[in-house]
């Protein structure tokens, strides 16, 4: 067994300056292998990462045991792809970082994977502890497990070997329990060397039993839901990202079907069911959140993007009386906006199967009135944007090009589809339908912009399915240059950049000439040439045809490409459909 350090073999990396190693080896195990070894026992397959002191060895030594190592130009793209990786599978990703500032670049995708409720754990090597906290000036010095603990779930250090196990459960277990998030893992640079018994380290390593319990919710709180639920006239149910990551596909499906309640995904909840479901109110959504008098909210919270449950969006004045049910593994998030009237706390999987087994034979499915006026609506929507799309710009326009894209994800159900982006981000999620669950990876309840390559990192490498990646161009600069992983790595990745010469759009002009406006960028510029230069597939795309033909080659042949699709730079908006929450360009309207 490896882990068993040979006399004479112990590593020559920098952690082991310090001479913890072990000399009489045998018998004996050291930091990196019980990390290791943890990992492997709780079916953790794959770190996303960057080497560099003090985890240099620590790549090597995991690649060498069979763990696959995915290895980035910057961390905070690991940490994006771990925390889509824990999204994808149901267990905690990995991100593993160096100290300081690696461990700062990976933070952002800590905290935006807590704000999402995506399970990953964050593993940094940190500097030594009596330094630190004597603040006497180490290598990367930086009180790390302070500076992480706001911004994630859980932080833990670990100092000892043995103690390295009880660690890396509590991060898992932290991680994927309840509502998932973001876990900060502190490893100073000797623990990696220091040696203990080989069996005795053994036996500290821990493998989680059940670490996302189911969570039942009590029959007096399904069966107010349910009272609320007969009483509706106009009832409707809101899946979000948490029904997606909560994996109870078939539950939600009977509920939705077996009610016959009108539905709107949000958008990492799109594909659920398939956007194409004759109970999907996506296309009229503005009317059904308007009208709707009880709201089944599953895996959703109502925050900005639902407008936190209030106000026009939801009929202004209207809106009194309206009721909400609200599902959720999170005790607290009931009344966090508006109050609830039915708060029912568990697993999505517990929670659904409960209301289909309430809703029994004597379930009356919602008044035709309801669910007419809403397919009267929604057909004319669907009617408008068919007009829209038949249209032939020249040059290509969002919805030309995503009308191509459309139809590549139509014929490839299984592609993941990783987007981010303003206008790029909004035209895609109401013209790419989605058919199946779990396939669509976006900009989440942040708005972030900077996950794209390391959203389609990882869901190239967890799934090994097609990845299509839509990018606006200002938010593919934040992740581009990791096209370089997906050439390094041979990724099935197309990524396409909706190329309009800067953000939201590229007309804005210095009213004192001299430098380019702030929102402008390079015309023309050619970001192919990018996957071009580290031998992977670049188009330029001026046309739907060429679009079609470049994407669906790359879906067919796996290989790594990037379609440069030129976009008229007039079009857009700013800030896309959420003009108003832009100080500025509200006072413009
Ligand atoms: C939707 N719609 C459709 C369809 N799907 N019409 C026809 N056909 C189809 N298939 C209609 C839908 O009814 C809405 O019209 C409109 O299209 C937009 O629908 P969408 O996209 O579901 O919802 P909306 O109003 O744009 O906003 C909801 C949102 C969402 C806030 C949840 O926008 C969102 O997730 N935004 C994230 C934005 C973001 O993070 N940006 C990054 C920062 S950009 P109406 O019913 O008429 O309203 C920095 O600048
Ligand atoms: P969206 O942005 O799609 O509306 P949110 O991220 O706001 O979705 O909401 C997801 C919600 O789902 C969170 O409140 C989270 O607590 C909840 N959640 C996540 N996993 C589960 C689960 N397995 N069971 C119940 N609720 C869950």
């Amino acid at each position: 067994m490896s882990a068993v350090l040979k006399p004479g073999t112990a590593s020559t990396n920098e952690n082991q300056a310090g001479g913890e190693a072990s000399v009489n080896a045998e018998e004996t195990i050291d930091g990196f292998h019980l990390v290791i070894e943890a990992l492997k026992l709780n079916g953790i397959d794959t770190i996303f990462g960057l080497p560099g002191i003090p985890i240099t060895d620590l790549t090597r030594k995991m690649q060498a045991e069979g763990l696959r190592v995915i290895s980035f130009r910057h961390e905070q793209h690991a940490g994006n792809a771990a925390a889509a990786a824990g999204f994808l599978t149901g267990k905690p990703g990995i991100c593993l970082t160096v100290s300081a500032p690696g461990f700062l670049n990976g933070l952002t995708a800590l905290a935006n994977a807590t704000t999402n409720c995506f399970p990953m754990i964050l593993i940094s090597g940190s500097s030594e502890r009596e330094i630190v906290d004597l603040q006497q000036g180490d290598y990367e010095e930086m009180d790390q497990l302070a500076i992480a603990k706001p911004l994630c779930k859980a932080a833990y250090r670990v100092l000892h070997a043995e103690d390295i196990g009880i660690g890396i459960a509590r991060a898992i277990r932290s991680a994927v329990s309840g509502r998932p998030g973001g876990v900060y893992l502190d490893f100073p640079a000797k623990l990696f060397s220091q040696a203990v018994d080989a069996a005795a380290g053994r036996r500290s390593l821990v493998e989680v039993v059940d670490p996302a319990p189911r969570q039942i919710p009590a029959p007096d709180a399904v069966q107010r839901a349910l009272d609320v639920l007969k009483g509706a006239r106009r009832p409707l149910i809101i899946l979000g990202k948490g029904a997606a990551y909560a994996r109870a596909d078939a539950e939600i499906r009977a509920f939705i079907e077996k009610s016959g309640i009108p539905y709107l995904p949000m958008s990492m909840a799109k594909g659920l069911l398939p956007d194409t479901h004759e109970q999907s109110a996506a296309a009229t959504r503005s009317y059904v959140l308007a009208e709707a008098d009880v709201v089944v909210l599953i895996g959703a919270r109502l925050n900005w993007l639902l407008s936190h449950g209030k106000g026009k969006t939801w009929g202004g004045a209207n809106a009194f009386g309206r009721k909400f049910v609200q599902i959720d593994i999170s005790p607290i998030e009931a009344d966090s906006n508006v109050p609830i009237a039915a708060p029912l706390v568990g697993d999505i999987g517990s929670c659904v199967g409960a209301l289909v087994n309430g809703l029994g034979a004597g379930w009356a499915r919602p008044p035709a009135e309801w669910t007419a006026a809403i397919v009267e609506r929604k057909d004319k929507n669907l009617a408008k944007m068919a007009e829209t799309l038949a249209k032939n710009p020249s040059p290509m326009n969002f919805q030309s090009a995503l009308n191509v894209i459309r139809d590549v994800v139509k014929a490839n159900p299984e592609a993941i589809v990783v987007n981010e982006g303003a206008n790029t981000l909004d035209f895609a999620r109401s013209i790419v339908d989605m058919y199946e669950p779990r396939k669509r990876l976006d900009v989440g309840t942040w708005g972030i912009m900077g996950i794209g390559m390391g959203f389609a990192v990882a869901a190239a490498v967890t799934t090994g399915k097609p990845v299509i990646a839509i990018e606006g161009d200002s938010a593919f600069g934040f992740s581009g240059m990791e096209v370089e992983t997906i050439c390094r790595y041979g990724l099935p990745v197309c990524v396409i950049v909706f190329n309009n010469n800067g953000v939201y759009k590229g007309t804005d002009v210095n009213p004192r000439g001299g430098d380019v406006a702030p929102t402008v960028f390079v015309k023309g510029a050619r970001y192919d040439k990018m996957m071009e230069a580290f031998g992977g597939v670049g188009v330029n795309a001026t046309t739907p045809d060429e679009l079609r033909k470049g994407l669906t080659e790359a879906v067919a042949s796996g290989k790594p490409t990037l379609i440069n699709a030129v976009i008229d730079e007039t079009a857009g908006t700013e800030s896309g459909r959420i003009t108003s929450l832009n100080p500025t360009a509200a006072k413009k309207k």
